[in-house]
């Protein structure tokens, strides 16, 4: 059963959007300059509403961006282009070509509603940009590796994925949190692909959920994050392949099953659920020893959890048997 009630941490509408809105002065007053054309339709509707309705795109939390950097994650390399970031990409829902940036601008970003269900105390929905409002924003570079060997460093914004778990409130069975891109095969030409088993889904352990590292991005390059990215919350653990970093997310369910994810269901031999980096486990198809670091010509080894063994080797001590790493 779905309530739709509203949590205590979540803030009436009314306070949750003007305010923030003029900080984007520039393409508020575009919006508004369009505002006549919709009045007709919408008597009711104030102006930041209206403005809303013009332009699906304008972030009412753009003021967020660029967010104070933390420190304590350091980068060993150079960042990435954003040029090269936001148009080399993998989001199969608008193709499985790398160039998928355009297709993906025709996701609309308002209204996004975000489910957190399963088992938690109590089943809700909210609003991505109200979800946002209510969580510290900073900044973080993180490096990425793709399992296909090829590697992206990024100045990601957003919020740690445990404060999302603590006000989820889940109960003490629940072992894993799956997560859930959005599915409209009007607008992703890849979800009419039936042989895909759509919605793209991903899962990490309640532990992994929890880590320091496990971050929902909702910005990167000092703005709002661009939809080819994964617009509004985007997964990213970084010590996993980057498949593992799920896009555009719609639900957040507690279980305490394991999941299938969207590559164990296409083709479980070769990516599990775990999917740690180790330069050591070769891909059933290629080799893990090295990546190519795109935008520098360069290939350079790649590091056992992607070089964050520090913060997550802990989580795994216990379980030698499993295949952690593929
Ligand atoms: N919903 C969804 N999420 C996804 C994917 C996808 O196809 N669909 N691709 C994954 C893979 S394989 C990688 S490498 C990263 C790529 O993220 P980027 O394009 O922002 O660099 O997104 C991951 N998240
Ligand atoms: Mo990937």
């Amino acid at each position: 059963m779905l309530f739709r009630s509203k949590p205590n941490w979540e803030l009436p509408e009314s306070e949750a959007t003007p305010e923030a809105m003029f900080r984007d002065r520039r393409r508020l007053s575009k919006a508004l300059a369009a505002g006549p054309l919709l009045l007709a339709g919408a008597p009711a509707l104030g102006l930041a509403q209206r403005a809303f309705a013009a332009d699906p795109d304008m972030d009412p939390n753009a003021g967020l961006y660029p967010a104070k950097r933390n420190e304590a994650y350091k980068m060993d390399r150079a960042l990435t282009s954003e040029k090269i970031a936001t148009t080399y990409n993998n989001f199969y829902e608008f193709g499985s070509q790398k160039n998928i940036w355009q297709a993906a601008q025709k996701m609309k970003l308002r209204p996004w509603e975000v489910t957190i269900d399963g088992m938690v105390e109590k089943e809700f929905t909210i609003e991505a940009d109200a979800l946002i409002k209510r969580m510290q924003i900073e900044e973080r570079l993180y490096r990425h590796r793709c399992v296909e060997a090829w590697s992206i460093a990024v100045p990601w914004s957003g919020f740690s994925l445990r404060a999302l778990v603590d006000m989820a409130r889940p109960l003490s069975s629940a072992k894993y949190l799956v997560m859930q891109t959005f599915h409209d095969k009007e607008v992703a030409p890849g979800q009419r692909q039936f042989w895909y088993p759509w919605p793209y889904v991903e899962g990490l352990t309640l532990a992994e959920a929890r880590n320091e590292l496990s971050f929902i991005c909702t910005g990167a390059y000092g703005k709002t994050i661009a939809k080819q990215n994964g617009a509004p919350l985007r997964l990213t653990v970084p010590w996993k392949y980057g498949f593992k970093s799920i896009k555009s997310i719609t639900r957040f369910t507690f279980t305490d099953k394991m999941p299938k994810s969207f590559w164990m269901e296409i083709q479980g031999a070769e990516y599990g659920f775990w999917a740690n980096v180790n330069p050591e486990v070769d891909h059933k198809r290629w080799s893990q020893a090295t990546e190519k670091q795109l935008g520098t010509g360069k290939r350079v080894p790649t590091l056992l959890y992607n070089g964050y063994a520090e913060q997550v080797a802990d989580l795994y001590k216990d379980m030698k048997g499993q295949q952690l790493f593929m």
